[in-house]
């Protein structure tokens, strides 16, 4: 594994985290992508068994930066700018999936799943013992989360792909911030600004009745 490509999209998915709530307490498209692009780099090198994860990360956050490339670009500024011009301009398909299969709304809300997953995530390897597996804190939250969402299919696909995690403390230092205590404490500077990114999200998709877009 190239440590310095591991070392920088660590670092960079740290920053873009802190970098979304802007001082209204909006949710920044950009930065939030770009901490996914960093989380992608990661998986990608963890092994091929997660490939299957990756393309579809990879293929939801291309959907939004085309919305972000497009002549609408600065509805898509921030997730609240976003959900306020699909609405008001019938873009989001509210029962069932039809004339817009790949809304913005419906496909951030695929990430936003996701992040609630990746704090579990997170705080599980933060907080578990030295000689924990990854592989059990990984199924542990995946399926106290996004299994909840996916076919069984996928469910299993995953649990096959968790088995080839290492031990957490080989994972921590796969990080390449230093030892595993320094690891641990990344992660614990990284995961409020994850949980306020999520919080906001999750807010704003209930008061809209978004969180089951189909
Ligand atoms: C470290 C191990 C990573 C394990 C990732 C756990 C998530 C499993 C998700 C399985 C997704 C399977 C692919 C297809 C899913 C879609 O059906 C589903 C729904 O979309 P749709 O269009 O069919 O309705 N898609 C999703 O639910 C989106 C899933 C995105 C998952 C993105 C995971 C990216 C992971 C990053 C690695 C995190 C490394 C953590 C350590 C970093 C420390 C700062």
């Amino acid at each position: 594994m190239a440590a310095a490509a591991a070392t920088f999209s660590l670092r960079e998915v740290l920053v873009a985290f802190a970098a979304c709530v802007s001082e209204q307490r909006a949710v920044r498209v950009d930065p939030y992508l770009a901490g996914w692009k960093g989380l992608v780099r990661f998986l990608n090198c963890l092994g091929t068994i997660f490939s299957f994860i990756s393309k579809d990360a990879v293929t939801k956050i291309e959907i939004i930066e085309n919305y972000r490339n497009s002549d609408q670009r600065e509805k898509y500024l921030t997730v609240q700018s976003m959900v306020e011009y699909e609405l008001a301009n019938g873009l989001v398909d509210l029962q069932k999936r039809s004339k817009h299969p790949d809304s913005g709304c419906r496909t951030f809300l695929r990430l936003h799943r996701a992040l609630h997953w990746l704090q579990m995530f997170l705080e599980g390897l933060r907080t578990g013992e030295d000689n924990s597996k990854t592989s059990v804190i990984c199924s542990e939250t995946y399926n106290a989360s996004l299994a909840n969402y996916h076919p069984w299919i996928i469910r299993k696909a995953a649990g096959v792909a968790f088995c080839a995690l290492p031990t957490r403390n080989t994972f921590l230092e796969t990080m390449n911030v230093g030892t595993a205590e320094e690891a641990v404490a990344m992660l614990g500077e990284a995961l409020p600004y994850i949980c306020e990114v999520y919080k906001i999200t999750e807010e704003l998709y209930a008061q809209h009745k978004l969180l089951d877009l189909t």
